[in-house]
């Protein structure tokens, strides 16, 4: 009998979907080598051998938080040593003319007000017109929502209105009702999640998606994850004719267990890669795959442009929700290191912008704009 490696690499050839059951086995494969290979093809078939990055920061507004999530070591309560809120001025001060995107999460706050949101916003994008703002969880805009007193579309078209471009893909976590009890019981679960990404679509907000894995969570959940994401993808790319408004990219994010003793380590570099591998394979109409380089250190996110990703983030600048837990990895890196990291990876570099459309091509030591596929 053909071995599911041999299956797969059939399918693939056909351009045929893979199913929950081929992506099971696929786990428990071990010639991880062949399955980066063939996740590697689906990669090059679309993408050759770019590696897409962005010159990015990620801001924090604050860490106080109405939830206390079992897994999270970000999250604090007001008046602990640890607890912050930045003005507006402090913000604007993690901004600057090189930026091209900033990435804006945070804790579920107890009592901003929805203009303070409004005019962070209104404050970016008056300072620094070429920033694109990618902001907000599902976790907070349902907050938003219920707090203010507005209904998702609204808050959705009020931040569109002052310069939101896309959603992250954060809090989706894992969509398992048995991982969403013992570690996040109060936050939303897999179906409003996936409605608020539904909603984001509709109006036109592209998002990205996320998995938080190496927990708690099985195989099974973490396939039956990827599915639902899948699905949405299928019903609602394309509500916004020519590009379409779906999820851009997919980013598997590896738990760093910090303080929380959920588990005693992080997972190893082979389940990463071969996670990655698989997503690339199972999510065949979400258009990129990321290796957070954050999470699985440089070292892993350049292996795995080799086992199916085709972008790594960006700079970043400064993060503090995987580095509350201890990340082993550096807080921020340079444009020049990224080049460097995706160069030596045998792969050509592609700097992009918040919504994947191409800077610059690094060819060798010159460049030339606008030349990548999209
Ligand atoms: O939702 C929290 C996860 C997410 C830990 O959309 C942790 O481009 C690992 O979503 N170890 C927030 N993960 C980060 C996120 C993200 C990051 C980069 C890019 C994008 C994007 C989105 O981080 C949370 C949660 O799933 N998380 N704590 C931890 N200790």
């Amino acid at each position: 009998m053909a071995s599911i490696l041999d299956r797969v690499t059939s399918k693939v050839q056909q351009q045929e979907r893979l199913t929950r059951d081929d992506a099971l086995e696929l786990f428990a494969v071990d010639d991880a080598i062949r399955l980066g290979r063939l996740a590697d093809q689906v990669k090059r078939a679309r993408w050759s051998d770019r590696a897409h990055f962005v010159i990015n920061r990620q801001i924090n507004p604050s860490n106080i938080c109405v939830l206390s999530c079992r897994f999270c070591d970000f999250a604090a309560k007001r008046g602990r040593a640890n607890a912050y809120e930045m003005t507006i001025q402090e913000v604007l001060e993690r901004c600057n003319v090189e930026l091209r995107e900033v990435h804006i999460v945070g804790g579920l706050h107890p009592d901003w007000k929805w203009e303070y949101y409004l005019e962070m916003f209104r404050a970016i994008q008056a300072n620094f017109p070429q920033i694109q703002i990618k902001a907000w969880t599902a976790v907070e805009i349902d907050y938003f929502s219920k707090k203010f007193r507005l209904s998702v579309e609204e808050v959705l078209r009020q931040f569109q209105e002052v310069g939101l471009v896309a959603l992250p893909g954060g809090g989706a976590e894992v969509f398992s009702e048995r991982v969403r009890k013992a570690l996040f019981p109060f936050k939303i679960g897999a179906p409003r999640w996936l409605e608020i990404h539904r909603i984001a679509h509709k109006v036109g907000l592209p998002t990205n998606s996320t998995l938080l894995y190496g927990h708690m969570e099985t195989h099974e959940e973490r396939v039956d994850h990827m599915l639902k994401l899948r699905e949405l993808q299928d019903d609602t790319r394309g509500f916004t004719p020519p590009r379409g408004a779906g999820f851009m990219s997919f980013i598997p994010l590896a738990y760093q267990p910090g303080k929380t003793q959920v588990v005693a380590r992080q997972p190893s570099a082979l389940e990463d890669l071969k996670t990655i591998a698989i997503a690339r394979l199972l999510l065949d109409n979400i258009p990129h795959i990321k290796a957070y380089w954050v999470t699985m250190g440089e070292e892993s996110a350049s292996v795995a442009l080799h086992f199916g990703a085709d972008d790594i983030d960006g700079t970043i600048g400064e993060e503090r929700i995987m580095h509350a837990a201890d990340a082993a990895s550096p807080v921020s890196l340079t444009r020049d290191h990224l080049v460097e990291l995706i160069r030596e990876s045998g792969c050509t570099p592609v700097e992009r912008d918040a919504l994947y459309h191409t800077i610059q091509v690094y060819n060798d030591h010159a460049y030339c704009e606008n030349s990548v596929p999209q």
